[in-house]
């Protein structure tokens, strides 16, 4: 009753921020990601055992914190659930980049969980199975299961059954796309998504607006990636972002994630597809102040030269797009 299932993280295009219900964690809008590769990715093993008293898990190499290890057995309890179980299990789990680098780890990291611990149960689960199991975890680890560009659907029934992710365009369309990474910041994040994402439907006059102008949004963006067409994907990627990130500043108290080097990255962004005369670059910012520029081949090492020289920038990351779940036989113990 063990296995191991690896998953890699996903940047949003059409951010999720706002939820219909925080129990089975139904987005208020559809969102739209991106895959990465395995340079943003989680192995999970998982097994579950007769013997064991409690539940027993590590991440990165070290016993997980008291708020980690909660979410996660709750995240068991519902798979147990699911499988009519009651045995307990150990989980080790290994990122390939630093948790809470503002790098999504939460959406690798249920992704693979669900993976693993729904193969060990023996559920049986497809991948939109998976990816409404995954969502109860993390809301963008349900778009994690797959790779590609990937839409999570709302939905609109109170149970959830049409909430979940599916692949609208695979891996293999977007072989000259790449997502430039510029971390500017290790530190955790000063509020998480969930609380931070309740605190802005509540309070920010602004969210009501954001949520009609997604609408019209997806749509465009479901049209710009049947396309392929980045140009017409750019400016859509960027106005989302800002767009989130102005409800999270209406909100209050006030949520600010952007730190000064987000601002000039925006900047130059900006400034480099003037002198381009094009849209060669978008950027996008989650619950952290990192850049994520999507861009074509082309470009990228033009813009890693541009972000090199940025003071506080720490680290450039170039990510390629990414496939979804996958299964392995070298377990973690
Ligand atoms: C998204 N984000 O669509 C939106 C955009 C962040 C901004 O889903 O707090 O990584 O670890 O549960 O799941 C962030 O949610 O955050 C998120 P936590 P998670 O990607």
């Amino acid at each position: 009753m063990k296995a191991t299932a690896l998953a890699n993280s996903n940047i949003a295009l059409i951010k999720y921020w706002g939820r219909r219900d925080d129990e089975l964690v139904l987005p208020a809008n559809s969102s739209i990601s991106f895959t990465m590769d395995e340079q943003l990715s989680t192995k999970t093993t998982v097994e579950f055992a007769n013997g064991l008293a409690s539940d027993d898990v590590y991440l990165d190499g070290r016993k997980a914190t008291e708020k980690e290890y909660a979410r996660v057995v709750s995240f068991l309890d519902l798979v147990r659930a699911k499988a009519g179980v009651k045995l307990k299990a150990k989980v080790v789990s290994q990122n390939t980049f630093p948790k809470s680098a503002g790098l999504a780890s939460s959406a690798s990291g249920f992704a693979a969980l669900a993976a693993a611990a729904s193969k060990a149960l023996g559920l049986g689960l497809d991948g939109k199975g998976l990816s409404m199991l995954a969502r109860r975890g993390s809301g963008s680890a349900s778009r994690s299961i797959f790779g590609g560009c990937v839409e999570w659907h709302a939905g609109k029934k109170k149970d959830g059954s049409d909430c979940y992710a599916e692949q609208i365009s695979p891996p293999s369309k977007w072989k000259d796309l790449r997502n430039i990474i510029a971390l500017s910041s290790m530190e955790e994040k000063h509020i998480g998504s969930a609380a931070g994402m309740g605190i802005t439907a509540k309070t920010s006059s602004l969210y009501a607006a954001r949520l009609k102008s997604v609408g019209k949004r997806l749509v465009e963006m479901r049209k710009a990636v049947r396309k392929r067409n980045f140009e017409a994907m750019a400016p859509i990627i960027m106005r989302d972002s800002d767009s989130m990130h102005a409800t999270m500043l209406d909100s209050w108290p006030p949520i600010v994630y952007l730190n000064e080097t987000s601002f000039r990255i925006m900047r130059e962004v900006l400034a480099l597809n003037q002198s381009k005369g094009k849209y060669a670059a978008a950027y996008t910012f989650d619950a952290g102040p990192n850049a994520h520029i999507y861009t074509t081949a082309k470009y990228a090492e033009e813009i890693k030269r541009m972000l090199a020289e940025l003071p506080g920038v720490m680290k450039i990351i170039e990510c390629k797009i990414g496939e979804g779940i996958r299964f392995s036989e070298e377990h973690l113990f």
